[in-house]
């Protein structure tokens, strides 16, 4: 009955430092958001009648609507997915679920209902005596609506908050005496709390307050029915700000708030990052009975009370989850620094510290004139950006509000998409005298769904368009995998371990890893959906998939599929050279040349000199230096030539592209001398980016037309698909000529697999297939190279020593100019990528002597000109906030970088030394 998930909620607070500089876990699945015009904006807004709740959601940019099942899950949830058990009694699942209540909650008896409502009905109905009172703080209108209907009449407990800034939650329990003296306590049918959440912001309650209420209940005989869906916000508040509480972890703190309840309800789609279900639990088995005998009127059988198997194993991992000190303080990170820039733009904020969002007071913001200020207000920012907000405008009870709220889903959004919502509404507010306000068209009176379904028109025309100084990612957070960090001392130890070789390091041991941006992708939801209609038999299907999108984008006639970038390097230097034979390259690669030296030929470099200048800012240092090309062919002569080997986004010189004229006039030389020129196309797509970036008369260009005149200059090209296009896995070969294609597919039978799959699961094929047009995306690579670039631009700001320009995959420390007291034959690189582990946790890879190698002739180590600490970003996969910290420990290890030595080698492998050899410090 053990899930195959090992959960990991006990914190001990003390062992691990609270990192809040950046999320406390990197993104396993985006979720691309669609470019909304702001035309397409004003017609989504006219036919939602002003009304941004009828707004569809795919004309959403960034939704704050609701923070309700928004949420990202964690890839454990998704993995539970896997593994539900459907069945219709007593399934695995459940069993689950009741566990993780049992722990994170401490209660022994747990229902499943399909969701928040369905808890709400159950317990209204069970609870509720016929003319009845029940006590609400509104957390939950929805709630209040069912004690409605089964009879209750509402006690307003949100006319005794207490006008308190640190806990705005806590009850004034004078005024709560007084309403059960009046009402009569025997009347009251139980209170009902939902801890901070509510129509007027949401703030937490005390621990010691909620036990004094508690008291008085059980004086009174009243139960409680506490809402924990924001417990554990509710308890990060307590441990920061209540006395007796610092230091004290989340989940005992939970277990503390639970330990009041007499029935808990939880909305799974608010606590455990869930797309649906609801959870009534308690210790009561009275009640618990009762429950299970109606919740089969309602939900269910009670082992899944109207949720899939899948569903429950989700819930009960998001359950583990929640308590999370990283999760939860990351989450309360993001909506204080929210509240502040807000703030620092004059927006008037309510409250302090609220746990779920960030609440505006609209109504002094506008002249009196402007009606429905909340609802314009959201209308005006919605048709200049593209944010939805939430609005809090309906009556309760008789109050009647005037709020905008930013509700903020968890893990779904970046800070950067955070910064654009709040430059968005800073626009909106500043341009109030132009907004006019709205007229209700429906003369509905209003209700609790009156927010949902009102239909408004517009006093005066919806606000233009703005522009933000950020541009956030063109995607949204699906699912994410936690990541951690370890002591500095730990660290020390797992790099001596590892031979100060960061290939020698265990993933786990790392907190941000830029070893490569190899196979390291966040694939999309699209091609994820895309694994599934993989076709694993002999054949053709998804080959086809792979082929069609290698014809469409990069326009080869064949394709030969292997399993990586090297076996297609393998493949084509057997294939194509002869003993002898020359491959004039733009700067070596490892892989690649290992491969042409395997099959006898020799490397020679062609590549302009400015690439081995890491201080020349020329735009192009990947060029080929047509010059010394024409010479190699003179010398050599056209016949002794295997082929031409150029890549476009030099890897070994920090990731510099080659120009489309310069490309033009490669493949112009080599059709004059009859010789083939093949491309390492691995960052084909990111090269592409930098000529519409750098090179004039391509601005205008879109990345898939620059990059199908690149390619088509080419007769072939051999494909790391682990970079560029997105994939996990896999690579090929495409390749004009018929005769060389039936040449390298009889090479790949013997190596890699079929002349269909190369090797590769055809639900790679497929996935491959979705992430060669996905690499085409403009907005994605556009974002995909900022990112990198703003790396390059923090450490420039800080004169670290860095290869400008800063290419599009990766940013390399000039090693030479970072540790200038330590010779090349002492490893400065090497030893620099070990010192940035132990100061941080994050991982780089040398790419200088000891990737050079040693020369094959005189068996001496190669002294190559870049001595370079390569920090490659994966795509998709971390944020600006996690770039922030990587610049902080670079910026810090250069401060102490006198403190830095060399390494001795201890033991190197004969071939592609880099990924296995050893060292040692040299201590003077
Ligand atoms: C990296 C990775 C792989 C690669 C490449 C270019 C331009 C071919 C390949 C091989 C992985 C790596 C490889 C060797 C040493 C260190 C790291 N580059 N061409 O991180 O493709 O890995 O699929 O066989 O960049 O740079 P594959």
């Amino acid at each position: 009955m053990e899930s195959i998930i090992t959960p990991k909620y006990d914190y001990d607070v003390q062992s691990y430092t609270m990192n809040l500089v950046a999320e406390p876990y990197k993104l396993k699945i985006i979720q691309p958001t669609p470019p909304v015009t702001e035309s397409v904006r004003k017609i989504a807004l006219k036919r939602a009648f002003y009304n941004v709740y009828l707004l569809p959601a795919k004309y959403v940019y960034v939704d704050f609507l609701n923070e309700t099942g928004t949420s990202a899950m964690s890839d454990r949830q998704w993995a539970g997915l896997m593994i539900g058990d459907e069945a219709y009694a007593g399934s695995r699942n459940f069993y689950r679920l009741e566990q993780a209540t049992r722990e994170i909650l401490g209660f022994k008896y747990a229902l499943p209902t399909h969701n928040t409502r369905g808890a709400e009905h159950l317990v209204a109905e069970l609870r509720i005596r016929p003319s009845s009172y029940v006590a609400t703080n509104w957390g939950s209108p929805k709630a209040v609506e069912h004690f409605k209907r089964a009879g209750a009449q509402i006690l307003d407990l949100s006319e005794h908050l207490l006008q308190n800034s640190t806990f705005g939650g806590d009850i004034n329990l004078e005024g709560v005496r007084k309403l059960i003296e009046e009402t009569g306590a025997e009347k009251i049918s139980f209170f009902h709390i939902k801890l901070c959440t509510g129509p007027f912001g949401s703030y937490p309650t005390s621990v010691s307050n909620l036990k004094q209420l508690k008291g008085l209940l059980s004086n009174a005989h009243i139960p409680l029915v506490l809402d924990l869906s924001y417990a554990a916000e509710n308890a990060y508040l307590v441990a920061a700000k209540e006395e007796g509480y610092s230091g004290k972890s989340i989940a005992s703190i939970v277990k503390e708030i639970a330990a009041l309840a007499d029935i808990a309800i939880v909305s799974c789609r608010e606590a455990c990052c869930a797309s649906v279900g609801g959870l009534i639990a308690s210790n009561d088995e009275r009640f618990h009975q009762d429950a299970r005998a109606l919740v089969v009127v309602y939900e269910g059988l009670f082992t899944y009370g109207g949720l899939n198997g899948r569903d429950m194993e989700a819930i009960a991992t998001g359950l583990y989850d929640m308590v999370d000190e990283h999760n939860v303080a990351w989450y309360h990170e993001i909506i204080s620094r929210l509240t502040k820039l807000l703030q620092s733009y004059d927006v008037p904020i309510v409250g302090t510290e609220s746990a779920n969002g960030v609440y505006i007071d609209v109504s002094n913001l506008f002249g009196r004139q402007v009606r429905n200020p909340a609802r314009a207000l959201a209308a005006h920012l919605y048709a200049a950006s593209g944010v939805r907000a939430a609005v809090h405008d309906q009556l309760f009870n008789g109050h009647s509000n005037e709020l905008l709220a930013f509700l903020i889903p968890k893990r779904t959004y970046t800070w950067l998409h955070l910064q654009y919502a709040a430059e968005a509404l800073k626009y909106a507010i500043s341009h109030g005298s132009e907004i006019r306000g709205l007229k209700r068209q429906d003369h509905e009176t209003p209700s609790g769904q009156y927010y949902l379904n009102a239909r408004f028109s517009p006093v005066g025309s919806p606000l233009r368009g703005f522009h933000a100084s950020v541009i956030p990612e063109p995607y949204r957070v699906k699912a994410v995998e936690a990541i951690g960090n370890t002591t500095k001392e730990f660290r020390e130890r797992a790099i001596a371990d590892a031979g100060y070789n960061t290939f020698l390091l265990r993933s786990e041991d790392v907190y941000i890893d830029l070893l490569t941006d190899s196979g390291t992708c966040a694939m999309s939801d699209d091609q994820w959906s895309a694994l599934m209609r993989g076709d694993e038999r002999a054949g053709t299907s998804s080959f086809e998939s792979l082929q069609k999108a290698v014809r469409d984008v990069l326009g080869y006639r064949y394709v030969v599929p292997t399993h990586q970038g090297r076996a297609a390097e393998h493949i084509l230097s057997q294939s194509l050279i002869k003993k002898g034979q020359f491959v004039p390259m733009n700067m070596y690669f490892t892989t690649t040349r290992e491969h042409i030296e395997l099959a006898g030929g020799t490397y020679i470099d062609v590549i302009v000199d400015e690439a081995k200048d890491p201080q020349s800012r020329k735009p192009f240092k990947g060029n080929v230096d047509i010059k010394k090309l024409k010479r190699v062919i003179e010398e050599k002569g056209p016949e002794n030539i295997a082929y031409v080997s150029t890549a476009p986004e030099v890897n070994m010189a920090a990731g510099q592209p080659f120009s489309m004229s310069n490309a033009k006039k490669v493949s112009e030389l080599c059709q004059d001398n009859g010789i083939l020129l093949i491309y390492d196309a691995t960052r084909c797509s990111e090269n592409a980016w930098l000529i519409k970036d750098r090179e004039p008369g391509y601005h205008n260009k879109s990345v898939k037309e620059i990059l199908k005149e690149m390619m088509s200059y080419s007769d072939g090209c051999t494909m790391s698909a682990k970079k560029d296009c997105l994939g996990n896995i896999g690579g090929f070969i495409g390749i004009n000529s018929r005769r060389l294609y039936e040449k390298f597919c009889k090479l790949v039978t013997v190596y890699e697999g079929t002349r269909y799959d190369g090797g590769m699961s055809g639900r790679d094929m497929e996935a491959l297939a979705r992430g060669i047009y996905e690499m085409t995306d403009d907005d994605y690579i556009g974002s995909r190279v900022r990112q990198v670039q703003y790396l390059g631009k923090l450490l420039l700001d800080a004169n670290i020593p860095i290869v400008e320009p800063v290419g599009g995959f990766a940013v390399c420390l000039d090693a030479r100019r970072f540790l200038p007291h330590v010779q090349q034959d002492e490893f400065p690189a090497q030893m620099l990528s070990a010192a940035l582990f132990v100061d941080s946790g994050v991982r780089s890879m040398e790419r200088g002597i000891v990737s050079a190698g040693r020369d094959h002739v005189t068996g001496e180590n190669k002294h190559p000109e870049l001595e370079l600490v390569r920090l490659t970003i994966p795509r998709r996969v971390y944020t600006n906030s996690h770039m922030e910290v990587v610049a902080r420990s670079i910026i810090n290890l250069y401060q102490q970088r006198k403190e830095i030595g060399g390494l001795r080698m201890v033991y190197e492998p004969s071939q592609l030394r880099f990924f296995s050899a050893r060292f040692e410090p040299i201590r003077n």
